[in-house]
């Protein structure tokens, strides 16, 4: 049993698999949205990184280490905040249960940190259970750069902005933190099912 706390809240499902949150749009194509340039970092000097409440690293894997954690296959729907929504997507990746299963933590909070300085912010209740994952395969390939190869987060539950891409740990906190986006007018939670887009919302 992961000794990780589990915060407020017990597991949240995908509300609704298959159907189309308000205010949203199908789209067949698979666009991408990108703040600033794509970054490439070499597998030879990827790593991912655990760091706890108090600053300390306690865990890290190569990309050699990481490819050799137990992986799962995800299919999901996800939905952007400006309106595009892709439904059954397949995925490939290891659960951020997977991740920090036995890390002793009292945090409540966690920000997904990235290669070019991209972080977003989120209770650590929602990247439990089952919720979320660090993916590097899409529809049965790498997952591609521009998409954020080698590895993005995985949190379909939420607006796909909390889906980190090019992700390289994540930092535990006590106290919530925004991230980019979410620092810059966009919503701190971000339930595409109660249109939580922006901040008011
Ligand atoms: N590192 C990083 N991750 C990011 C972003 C970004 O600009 N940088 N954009 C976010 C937004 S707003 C969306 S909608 C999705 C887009 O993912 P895609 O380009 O694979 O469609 O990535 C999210 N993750
Ligand atoms: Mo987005």
């Amino acid at each position: 049993m992961p000794i990780v706390s589990r915060g407020f809240g017990g597991r949240r499902r995908q509300p609704g698999v298959g159907l189309l949150p308000p205010g949203q749009y199908i789209v067949d194509d698979f666009p991408v949205l990108t703040a600033g340039p794509t970054p490439h970092t070499s597998l030879d000097d990827w790593d991912f990184t655990i760091v706890d409440e108090t600053g300390s690293q306690v865990a890290r894997w190569t990309w050699p280490e990481f490819r050799g954690l137990p992986a799962e296959s995800i299919t999901v729907d996800i939905h952007c905040v400006t309106k595009w929504s892709k439904l059954g997507t397949d995925w490939t990746g290891v659960s951020v249960d997977e991740l920090l299963d036995g890390i002793e933590t009292s945090a409540a909070y966690v920000v997904a940190f990235s290669d070019g300085d991209y972080t977003t912010n989120l209770p650590l209740s929602d990247v439990l259970d089952g919720q979320a994952w660090v993916a590097f395969g899409y529809d049965g390939g790498d997952l591609e750069a521009e998409h954020g190869g080698p590895a993005r987060l995985l949190v379909p539950h939420l607006y796909f902005w909390k889906s980190a891409k090019w992700v390289r740990g994540l930092q535990l906190l006590n106290e919530d933190e925004p991230g980019f986006w979410e620092a810059l007018g966009y919503h701190n939670y971000g339930d595409p099912w109660r249109e939580q887009r922006y901040w008011g919302d």
